[in-house]
């Protein structure tokens, strides 16, 4: 297949990295913090690192919020090799799982950044932003072949590699052009983490093959989106967290509110924007936020367009290319929408992911007999299309601040703990994050039980600071049914 971003072509026009003068070649791609490069400076940078990593089968990805990333993660697409973005939060067990599970060859990572164990035991790869190298021969990959490997949490176990193709990368990014109108003229402005499909695909792929460009703050601040969006970014992209944080901010921020009032797209997804969110930043900007739906499996399902009907607390309509229904819980299709009876979303299109690396029965499970793609999300639909989610089929699995986590592998790192014998994870709704993460444990010793910070920097260290608990429970024993499983609907809140 070609490349996936045209606008590199052009940035390679002239061939030499001195005739690549012209307005297209100038264009800026991206932008972190005063680092920046234009079309012909990344394809000049890209065309240099893919020429050191093609043949691999994949590559690792340290991907810290800075230029390097998006650099090593166009190399690796422009060479046909797959990459597998690392998140450099990860403690050494998460790490661990991913490595040993995707078998990296290399690992690509700035100049500098100091890698832990095991991710220090791989072969390293530099990534030279300013380096040059010749226009590289393609190796040919094809549309089936996987672009990325993501990592996204289940209910149990470690986190499963989903097999992100080629195709259906650039599937999303054209369908989502066509939705939100979305152009090389644009430039978008976010602090999402890349080794996710939201901040990764979205919101680095996505303005590289429109041939717009990118400003990623680094981390995400409301001072850095008014700046960015006063001086000249069109586009917002973030997590319901992030908006929530806009929306608090608004009433006191006046140059706040004036920067969203100008922006031509402010769209959230990853989990449901509050209808209370969504009211505030419209009454304070004039603006309404508009909501897409997806997930790293699937890429993007539906979304508000941005010529349709905006429409708070729907995710909108489904993306060209998208087929999309509900089922009840035998299976059958819903087939009159009536916006009060509640299915599982099913999807099918170019969008969808391959399977699960390694996973042959979770890649089964998660498709129907005619290929049809589970969601595990409960949704409404209204007689016009517009689609609600009002949930999600898994009790444990939890979205908080926009991450899913697993239930599972939380409640496997507590047992690790020695002051732990008994442990269940719970998510309970939090007006900042959503859900937060609350854990119930029964302690080795009830006289001397964890304290909440050991539990947390426990998790933290081994999987992730986002999948540390927020809260903890000591009971003396767990709820369990006759059959010994947890009951966690038992597990009170109060
Ligand atoms: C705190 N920290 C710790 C500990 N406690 N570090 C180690 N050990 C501890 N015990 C650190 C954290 O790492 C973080 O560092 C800082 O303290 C604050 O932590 P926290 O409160 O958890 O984070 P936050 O600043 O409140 O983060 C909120 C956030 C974040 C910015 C909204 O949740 C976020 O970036 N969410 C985006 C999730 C996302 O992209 N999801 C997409 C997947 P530091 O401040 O240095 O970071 S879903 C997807 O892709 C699908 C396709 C879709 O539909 O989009
Ligand atoms: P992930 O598996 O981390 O990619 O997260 C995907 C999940 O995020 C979906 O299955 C949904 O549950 C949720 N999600 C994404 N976008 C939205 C949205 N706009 N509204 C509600 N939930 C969403």
């Amino acid at each position: 297949m070609s490349s996936l971003f045209p606008a590199l072509t052009d940035g390679r026009a002239g061939g030499t990295p001195d005739a690549r003068t012209d307005a297209r070649t100038d264009r800026p791609a991206l932008r972190f913090g005063d680092r920046s490069l234009t079309y012909a400076e990344l394809a000049a940078a890209a065309d240099a690192l893919a020429g050191r990593i093609a043949g691999h089968a994949r590559v690792a990805v340290w991907a810290t919020p800075a230029l390097e990333t998006a650099v090593a993660v166009v190399a690796a697409l422009e060479a046909g090799v797959a990459a597998v973005p690392l998140n450099p939060k990860s403690g050494e067990k998460e790490l661990g799982h991913i490595l040993t599970d995707s078998a990296p060859a290399v690992v690509l990572a700035a100049p500098g950044d100091d890698l832990p164990s095991p991710v220090a035991d791989l072969e390293r790869v530099d990534v030279d932003v300013h380096a040059s190298g010749g226009v590289p021969d393609y190796l040919g990959a094809s549309d089936e072949d996987p672009a990325l490997v993501v990592y996204t949490s289940g209910t149990t176990g470690p986190p499963k590699g989903a097999l992100i193709p080629r195709r259906a990368v650039a599937a999303t990014l054209d369908a989502l052009a066509d939705a939100w109108q979305w152009t090389g003229d644009d430039v978008l402005v976010h602090g999402l983490p890349l080794f996710h499909v939201h901040g990764l695909v979205l919101g680095i792929l996505g303005p590289l093959r429109r041939g717009g460009s990118v400003r990623h703050l680094g981390r995400f601040t409301t001072e850095g989106v008014a700046r960015e969006l006063n001086a000249g970014a069109t586009m917002l992209f973030g997590v319901p967290t992030m908006y929530h944080r806009i929306a608090q901010t608004l009433s006191d921020d006046p140059e706040l509110a004036k920067a969203l009032g100008r922006a031509r797209l402010l769209v959230s997804g990853s989990a449901a924007l509050p209808v209370h969110d969504h009211e505030r930043i419209t009454a304070a900007t004039g603006r309404r936020v508009i909501e897409r739906y997806g997930m790293t499996e699937t890429l993007m399902n539906t979304s508000v367009r941005a010529d349709g009907e905006p429409r708070a607390g729907t995710v909108g309509v489904p993306l060209p290319g998208v087929e999309l229904r509900l089922v009840e819980e035998d299976g059958s299709p819903i087939t009159s929408y009536d916006g009060e009876t509640v299915g599982e979303i099913q999807v099918r299109g170019p969008n969808l992911f391959t399977g699960y690396l390694n996973r042959p029965d979770a890649t089964a499970g998660a498709f129907t007999a005619d290929g049809w793609f589970r969601t595990g999300d409960m949704a409404v639909r209204d007689p016009d299309g517009y689609v609600r989610i009002v949930g999600r089929k898994a009790t444990d699995l939890i979205k908080s601040g926009g991450y899913k986590i697993g239930a599972g592998e939380i409640e496997n790192a507590l047992l690790e703990h020695p002051g732990v014998r008994e442990a269940a994870v719970t998510g309970e709704p939090d007006e900042d994050l959503g859900e937060r993460i609350v854990a119930w444990i029964v302690p080795a010793d009830p006289q001397a039980p964890p304290s909440i910070k050991e539990l947390a920097d426990h998790v933290a260290a081994r999987l992730a600071p986002h999948k540390r608990p927020r809260v903890v429970h000591h009971l003396d024993v767990l709820p369990r049914n006759d059959m010994g499983k947890i009951m966690k609907r038992a597990l009170s809140h109060d």
